[in-house]
């Protein structure tokens, strides 16, 4: 049995794109819409914990703020203004200041050259997903992943399996002859509810997060000159680059 697909996550995980872009872009909103909200770096990762743009609104708004939530239309403002962060956050993007981590084109070209079939599945907008494909593998990169799950696809966002059972539904595929790519808790338990095996590359935000139901840990992909480190029984140790013959040998010898 081999992998036939890979699933990849966005924020985090293609690019880390949630402290210098997501955050920035929400605070631009906030400033645009009047609200005295700033998220500084530290407040944004305690957020993170509730994915989904509108969602981590909401949240913000019951739990950090001495707002009555009934005095307004809550529920159309947050839409608004998270129509503003998307437009900034695009924006930023095609400044083209946000690349890829490393190994993630190397990884993409070697799965396309090997004919696997690739998809995203993300709790991100879909705007944001075509912007940073666009801005950092080219026009016609879209085209490469045969879905694209992202937003408000499902209702449930990830930690819930929804956005990879959707994901599955559409390439008539089993969750053991995928992988997915994720950078957080979060990703991980959406996948491995939804039964696929998941390879994590952590980020700033994440390294302490609970990783014990991943496949493999890495610090990112890997490059020739920039090897990647692998995270087991509390210590990281070198790896060098995770590439497709790589990942097979790991389904051969620890999944069915
Ligand atoms: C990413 C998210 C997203 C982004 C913001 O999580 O939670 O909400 O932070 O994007 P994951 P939007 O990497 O697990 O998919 O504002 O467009 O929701
Ligand atoms: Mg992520």
């Amino acid at each position: 049995m081999v992998w036939r697909a890979f699933l990849f996550d966005v924020d985090g995980t293609l690019a880390e794109t949630e402290r210098d872009a997501h955050r920035v872009a929400f605070n631009q909103a906030f400033k645009e819409h009047n609200l005295d909200w700033y998220w500084d770096e530290m407040l944004y990762g305690k957020l993170l914990n509730v994915t989904g743009g509108k969602e981590r609104m909401h949240h913000y708004l019951h739990e950090f703020t001495d707002i009555d939530p009934n005095q307004e239309n809550w529920n159309d403002l947050i839409k608004q203004i998270h129509k503003t962060k998307t437009d900034y956050y695009v924006s930023l993007l095609n400044e083209g200041l946000v690349p890829l981590r490393p190994g993630v084109k190397r990884l993409l070209e070697e799965a396309r050259n090997e004919g696997l079939r690739l998809a995203i599945a993300t709790t991100t907008t879909p705007d944001n997903v075509i912007a940073l494909l666009e801005n950092s593998l080219g026009k016609h990169s879209v085209e490469w992943f045969e879905v694209i799950a992202a937003g408000d696809v499902v209702k449930a966002k990830k930690p819930a399996p929804d956005i990879y059972q959707w994901v599955l539904n559409q390439m008539a595929l089993k969750p053991n002859e995928c992988l997915a790519l994720e950078d957080s808790e979060n990703g991980l338990r959406a996948a491995t509810q939804a039964g696929i095996p998941t390879l994590i590359t952590v980020n700033d935000y994440t390294q302490h997060q609970d990783f014990n139901e991943a496949l493999l840990v890495v610090s990112h992909l890997g490059e020739e000159t920039n090897p990647s480190y692998q995270y087991e029984n509390g210590e990281w140790n070198p790896i060098g680059t995770i590439d497709i013959s790589f990942l097979q040998q790991l389904k051969k010898e620890k999944c069915i």
